[in-house]
């Protein structure tokens, strides 16, 4: 190991060097450029796919920053660059403090590599493309091997796009990592940046009695196309923004199609009897702007998903903005051109004269209580169950990659399904396999029955504090956090469940900022990370969110309370308060 590397733990930011090429120079100058000149710019640049359009754009002196770190070069050299580090910083001819800091903090993203410079210098998160949540015992085995080594820095999470994040994983290692991921059929490229992120479907597809279509393989041939079976696909580098894309295929609506950019949710046409696809989109989360997606007026049958998706994303690239950050998402550009004129667009972008049919409307007799995924559950094939645990706040450790594989193996088929609510499912066991399943001391750490918080908690990873089981050395990760999330959620949580009896599952949702990775506005109750103060003094806290609802006709949760200080002592009889008032829960009567 370089021994740079080894000693120093400091961040390295100010020795780095942060160039500006003269490619920036060029494009930044009203002075015509030569098309030849123009044409090599934008060859390492990231313009090569753009629309003229969208050069322009992402050019203009009112693009914003991350446009013009693009325009120097590429999101998607990151792909090969990756390689390229990781061998220099190997041989020991480069220091740390010699590459580039845009792309360390900024490049490197694309392939999947964060640089958690703020909390833990030269270590990154990286996170991976599971599309569907899907994974079997040698992906899960392979994880295990990939954390092991970095002892107490290693340790992984399932994220709320049914994902993985591996923590602790040095540029040293990255490139060995990025091959054996490969080598399991996992990826990490595309998904950080302005890149389409996980793709999610039906934690339970393809063994879901209630299911309309099976999105396992219409996901995986979505990945594969989108990312080029992992190894990148330049033409889809530099969108404006990052996109999210689902599909939904019950009335449970599990992937949460209102708050994507791009939700697929499968109907069965009333004339046809056939199953197509409402698009709802421009759904997102953010710091200035929260918004639920609108239903776009057309549907696109089975044949027209793939095709219609490419053609989406064609027309987002070359068309949406590329100025104020927070102007850049899909709803902008929707909003721009009207629902109607977007959709003419992207038929238009599918090329053979394709028409669009219209939205198809579904009327439902009753009403459809979204199902609890945890728990024994038969499939729709007799005989065979899944079987939900709850991995408390999605942290993962080396360990427990190892033992899920081995009980997935022992008990089901050698495959898993990681959900949006950070939780496990074992699929495809046996009837008479289930007592020795559950018997398993797995399910100690991850219980099938857990109570009626802890069920439906969910967490994002912002500030970690030193606990016994979610030790994952120290205060890292995400640098935007405002309040401590994932440990203070288990206690919170387990301190209301001892004190309370709660008649009904509720599902609280903790998020460090108001990003809202952590989708507090999800959530029947909803923590936002937020500045309060306590005895005149300034403390971490919590803005709170009331009345969340997700499945069919969602809703988002309302800003209920503020500046609620992010102590045990006040957090948790504020919550009771409201457990109580709001979702009848009672004190609990010690004898
Ligand atoms: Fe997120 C940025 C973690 C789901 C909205 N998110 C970040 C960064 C990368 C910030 C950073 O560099 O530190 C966080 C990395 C922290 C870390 O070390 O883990 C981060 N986001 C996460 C994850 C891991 C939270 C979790 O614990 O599960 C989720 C990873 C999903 C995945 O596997 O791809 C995650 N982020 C979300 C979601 C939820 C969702 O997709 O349903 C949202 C809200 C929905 C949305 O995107 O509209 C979300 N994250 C953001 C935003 C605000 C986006 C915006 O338009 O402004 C940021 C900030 C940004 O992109 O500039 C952000
Ligand atoms: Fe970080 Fe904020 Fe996202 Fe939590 S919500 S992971 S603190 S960006």
């Amino acid at each position: 190991m370089n021994p740079t590397l080894q000693q120093t733990n400091r961040a390295p930011r100010t020795a780095v060097r942060r160039s500006r090429s003269s490619a920036v120079r060029v494009l930044a100058t009203a002075a015509p450029v030569a098309p030849a000149q123009a044409d090599a710019i934008a060859d390492r640049s990231g313009l090569k796919h753009l629309s003229e359009a969208a050069r322009t754009r992402a050019t203009d002196k009112k693009a914003n920053k991350f446009e013009k770190v693009k325009v120097e070069k590429c999101g998607s050299t990151a792909w090969t660059d990756v390689f390229e580090l990781s061998q220099k910083l190997k041989d020991g001819n480069t220091k740390w403090e010699d590459l580039n800091l845009d792309d360390i903090d900024i490049r490197l993203k694309w392939a999947g590599l964060f640089h958690r410079g703020k909390r833990t210098p030269l270590k990154f998160m990286m996170r991976l493309k599971v599309p569907n949540g899907e994974l079997n015992a040698r992906q899960l085995r392979f994880l295990a091997s990939s954390i092991a080594p970095y002892g107490a820095d290693g340790c992984a999470d399932i994220t709320t796009r049914a994902n993985i994040q591996l923590r602790g994983v040095t540029l040293l290692e990255a490139d060995t990592i990025i091959r054996g991921l490969w080598d399991v059929g996992l990826t990490a490229f595309q998904s950080g940046m302005d890149s389409v992120r996980n793709l999610t479907g039906n934690p339970i597809a393809g063994i879901d009695p209630h299911e309309l279509v099976d999105t396992l393989p219409l996901l995986r041939d979505m990945e594969a196309m989108l990312f080029d079976n992992g190894k990148g696909r330049e033409e889809f580098a530099n969108l404006p923004r990052k996109l999210n894309i689902c599909i939904s295929s019950t009335r449970d609506d599990f992937p949460h199609t209102h708050i994507n950019d791009v939700g697929f949710e499968a109907v069965r046409h009333p004339d046809s009897g056939e199953v197509v696809f409402n698009v709802l989109a421009g759904g997102y989360f953010s710091i200035k702007r929260n918004v639920t997606s609108i239903s776009l007026p057309c549907s696109v049958t089975e044949q027209q998903l793939l095709p219609f998706t490419e053609a989406l994303l064609r027309v987002f690239r070359d068309h949406g903005s590329r100025g104020d950050r927070q102007q850049t998402r899909l709803m902008w550009l929707i909003e721009a051109v009207g629902p109607e004129k977007f959709c003419a667009l992207v038929a238009e972008y599918m090329g053979n004269g394709t028409v669009l049919a219209p939205a198809v409307h579904v009327h439902h007799d009753q009403p459809w209580e979204r199902r609890n995924l945890l728990g024994v559950h038969p499939q729709k094939q007799a005989g065979l169950n899944w079987v939900g645990a709850c991995v408390p706040a999605g942290r993962l450790q080396a360990a427990d990659f190892d033992d899920i594989a081995a009980v997935a193996e022992q008990y089901g088929d050698g495959t898993v399904r990681i959900t949006c609510e950070e939780n496990v499912l074992f699929v495809n066991v046996p009837d008479a396999k289930l007592p020795q399943m559950l018997a398993d001391p797995l399910f100690k750490r991850f219980t099938a029955s857990p109570g009626p918080l802890l069920s439906g908690m969910v967490s994002c990873t912002a500030l970690e504090l030193k606990r016994a089981r979610t030790v994952c050395s120290g205060n890292q990760f995400c640098g935007f956090g405002l309040a401590e999330t994932k440990a203070r959620a288990v206690k919170v949580v387990e301190m209301l469940e001892a004190q309370l009896d709660i008649p009904r599952a509720v599902r609280i949702h903790f998020t460090g900022c108001p990003n809202s990775c952590g989708q507090a506005q999800v959530g029947d109750i909803g923590l936002m990370g937020a500045p309060a103060k306590l005895d005149g003094k300034a403390v971490e806290g919590y803005k709170i969110f009331l009345g969340g609802k997700i499945g069919e006709n969602p809703e988002l949760a309302k800003e209920f309370a503020q500046g609620i200080p992010a102590v045990e002592s006040v957090l948790v009889p504020k919550l009771k308060e409201i457990l109580i008032k709001e979702f009848g829960a009672k004190e609990k009567v010690i004898a």
